[in-house]
């Protein structure tokens, strides 16, 4: 009995000292290796007289047990300080600048909505951004597009629940009806963003972007609609001169209503937009219809305006001369890093758009 209380208090001292994990493994196999010391005395248990067996074997036990806790929480002890010296050696200050990195680059369609942005900001217009999801209200009945109109089905809307009032966005005017509602007129925006159409193909993406302009005031008449768009398309194709033509069309929210193209010509392989006696659609325009001045709590007698809407992704390509709508929206690296702009490169009027 006193071998057993023996071999715990020497190994309790042992456990005690500051000791390194091989030093412990040896205390390991001191006592619980084949011929260890605790080892060795259950194989004693059968020679102990029966009298004292049953508490010699209990005794027993409990040091065991002792002694491999003991153990076990120097090791986790020894282990623990380990990790926290690893972590204290292995600190990173985040804030520090990178030594060697690769800069991402900006999607062309993000660098086309930067320019077209600062373009109309040279001439008073400011940003404006609303929500993917939509009201059925704000996307077609206030733009005077009732139900059953059938530019409803023209826009293969996806509705997102079974009433169809609530749907992706399938232009970004919703935009300017929120804004009316909130503010008072003169409005003299521009919207763009994501929009939503069941619509695949080559030229057609389910989701692609648009840019919407709104200018409403006392007096603005189509001699104005057709100065800003002049201005607007000779800033972005960054050049001197323009042909346009403005071609009747329809649209509920805008009468008149307008289609622009724009001069262009083929001239060693590579389209020249501006002159040339080919045209080229660009975009869609009009006067806004007096029912969605009234939708919106403006007085169609004091005020009037225009609108306008356009396409970014088909702009982005004619720019930089990018041929498949598709690769937009793939996320191929290869693919970014080529047609992708500089981040610190930001488009201004004064330093230049695309340089
Ligand atoms: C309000 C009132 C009127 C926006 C307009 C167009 C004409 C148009 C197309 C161009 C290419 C969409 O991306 S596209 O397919 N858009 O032709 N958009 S007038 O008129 C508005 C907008 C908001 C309150």
């Amino acid at each position: 009995m006193s071998d057993i209380k023996n071999i715990k208090n020497d190994y309790s001292t042992k456990l005690n000292k500051n000791l390194s994990l091989e030093e412990i493994n040896q205390i390991k196999t001191e006592l619980f290796g084949k011929n260890g010391l605790i080892s060795s005395q259950f194989k004693n248990i059968g020679s102990i007289p029966e009298i004292d067996r049953k508490k010699f074997a209990s005794d027993l036990n409990q040091i065991k047990n002792e002694l491999q806790n003991s153990i076990a929480n120097k090791i986790n002890e020894i282990e623990s300080k380990k990790i926290n010296e690893k972590l204290e050696k292995e600190k990173i200050d985040v804030t520090l600048p990178e030594r060697s990195f690769v800069r991402g680059k900006i999607h062309p369609v993000s660098q086309t909505i930067d320019e077209i942005s600062s373009i109309f900001s040279e001439i008073g217009f400011s940003v404006e951004e609303g929500p993917d999801i939509e009201n059925e209200y704000n996307n077609f009945t206030a733009l005077n597009t009732p139900d059953n109109h059938p530019a409803r089905d023209m826009h293969d809307t996806f509705y997102l629940d079974e009433n169809k009032e609530i749907l992706l966005r399938t232009h970004t005017s919703p935009v300017q009806i929120r804004t009316m509602l909130k503010d008072k007129p003169p409005f003299k925006i521009i919207a763009p963003g994501r929009t939503y159409r069941s619509d695949s193909d080559q030229t057609h993406a389910p989701m692609f972007h648009q840019v919407e302009g709104l200018h409403i005031d006392k007096d603005i008449n189509m001699g104005h609609l057709k100065g800003c768009l002049n201005y607007f398309i000779k800033e972005f194709f960054e050049v001197e001169k323009i042909k346009m033509r403005f071609r009747p069309s329809h649209f509920p929210f805008t009468e008149p209503s307008a289609e622009v193209d724009i001069g262009y010509e083929i001239k060693d392989g590579k389209l020249v937009i501006g002159e040339g006696d080919q045209w080229l659609e660009i975009l869609g325009c009009g006067m806004v219809h007096p029912n969605v001045l009234k939708n919106v709590k403006v007085d169609p007698s004091k005020y009037q305006g225009y609108a306008f809407g356009i396409g970014i992704d088909r702009l982005a390509m004619l720019k930089y001369g990018i041929n498949d709508l598709r690769a937009f929206f793939d996320c191929d690296y290869r693919w970014l890093n080529h047609f992708g702009f500089d981040p610190l490169d930001v488009p201004t009027n004064y330093r230049g758009l695309s340089r």
